[in-house]
């Protein structure tokens, strides 16, 4: 069974492969996507080695001049996808969006060097990244923090990756809609509609959009300018991760200034998320910056957090909370808590569960000695995959598969948890 799902996975990496960057699936996703190309270069590097390089080194050969990387860029033409180029007008040779995505390329970046096969080429290509991505995560802390909190804030939903997530719902009532030119979604041609955000999200992302270009993209004034500023425990745990992450292949490639950078930020980061734990949901809220209050939601972005090296403590208490969740969700880790009001088992971040989330809550886990949920969530990923087959994400409580099909960053995760647990025969 295992040999059939690697064979599966490594044939879906290899139909959505496009030679330098990988789409995350035809039709729905005709692009390269950020974290998708990040996650995904881990399951490459279990067949294709250097392929597994060239993903994200395609990824960061489009890093603006201030150090932000794009969460999509357009390398090729493809009339399938809303928002595109046109509406973005960010003016790049290669265009692109003007707002990024959790920054999960170092962690990914460091987890190559440690399995390379071939060292020497792993030191030049990692050796060449280091500067890049250290400079992505300046930017963030400069442009996303201003005010220097140690945890950065989202400006778009598309930013979190988590497009539509409950955390959101109370901060995007404050975002308008007026002025926001007439569109045709491209989403709905391709994914069931009942499975996708509604149009009232897309009218708010549009404006955001179009309140960002009338900016210019500069990045110095988007921050202040958003209506839309929400801190993501589990995004600001990605990124924490990676500095470390980045910290530890600096230290080994004898560059000490980033090595010493990332760690600050990263001890400035596990400090600053202790505001945001909560202890009658046992895991960490969002914060709204705009109006300085925790959101009143206990989503999965506060389990994510677990991704980075948080206090011992505090991984346990969310260990302990997932298995709470696992009782009336038969698949973890569901996005939203099946018991809540909000949860919506088919749409999107409002309830499924995503495969690309668990590996990280449970490589997060497995650091902190969680082993036992662990096992858990790895064996409900690998329950769904062959109940479901490699889809975008899954109805946690029936398994069905929902939005996009043969997804890459599902196989991509496919091949690491068979590296990691031995099935059954
Ligand atoms: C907008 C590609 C991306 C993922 C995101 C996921 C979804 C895009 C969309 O697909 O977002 O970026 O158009 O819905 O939410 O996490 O990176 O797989």
């Amino acid at each position: 069974m295992s040999q059939t799902l690697i064979d599966h996975a490594i044939d879906i990496l290899r139909k959505n492969d496009q030679g330098s960057y990988t789409v995350p699936t035809h039709g729905l996703y005709p692009f390269q996507w950020n974290w998708d190309s990040a996650l995904t270069a881990l399951g490459q590097a279990h067949f294709a080695e250097s392929r597994a390089w060239t993903e994200i080194e395609t990824l960061m050969a489009h890093q603006w001049e201030d150090g932000m990387v794009p969460h999509i860029i357009f390398h090729e033409e493809d009339p399938g996808y809303f928002p595109g180029p046109d509406v973005w007008d960010t003016g790049r040779d290669v265009p692109t969006s003007g707002i990024s995505q959790p920054p999960v390329a170092g962690f990914a970046v460091r987890r190559l060097f440690d399995r390379a096969n071939d060292m020497v080429a792993a030191t030049e290509r990692a050796r060449a990244l280091l500067p890049l991505i250290d400079a992505w995560h300046g930017w963030f802390f400069r442009c996303r923090d201003p005010q220097g909190t140690g945890l950065v804030a989202l400006i778009h939903p598309w930013e979190s990756g988590r497009d539509n997530s409950v955390d959101w719902d109370v901060a995007f009532e404050r975002v308008p809609t007026e002025g926001v030119e007439p569109f045709q979604r491209r989403d709905l041609q391709h994914a069931d509609a009942s499975h996708r955000p509604t149009q009232a999200q897309y009218e708010r992302y549009i404006y955001l959009v179009q309140l960002f270009r009338s900016l210019g993209w500069d990045n110095s004034r988007l921050h202040d300018a958003s209506p839309f500023q929400i801190v993501d425990p589990g995004f600001n745990g990605i990124l924490i991760r990676s500095c470390v992450d980045l910290a530890d292949l600096a230290d080994r490639l004898g560059e000490p200034e980033i090595a010493a950078r990332n760690r600050a930020w990263a001890q400035n980061g596990i400090d600053a998320m202790e505001t945001l734990w909560n202890e009658s949901d046992s895991q960490y809220r969002c914060f709204d910056r705009t109006i300085g209050a925790q959101v009143k939601n206990a989503s999965i972005g506060g389990l994510l957090a677990a991704f980075a090296p948080i206090p011992k403590a505090r991984a346990e208490q969310i260990g302990a909370r997932i298995n709470r969740l696992g009782q009336n969700a038969k698949f973890l880790v569901p996005s939203q808590p099946v018991d809540s009001v909000e949860y919506d088992g088919k749409r999107y971040w409002r309830g499924p569960a995503w495969l690309i989330v668990n590996y990280m809550i449970a490589d997060g886990l497995e650091q902190a000695g969680q082993t036992k949920v662990v096992e858990r969530i790895i064996s409900d990923s690998l329950s769904l995959i062959k109940k479901s087959g490699f889809a975008e994400y899954y109805d946690p409580v029936t398994g069905e598969p929902c939005g996009g099909k043969t997804f890459t960053w599902t196989a991509a995760m496919v091949l690491e948890f068979l590296t990691k647990m031995k099935e059954p025969a």
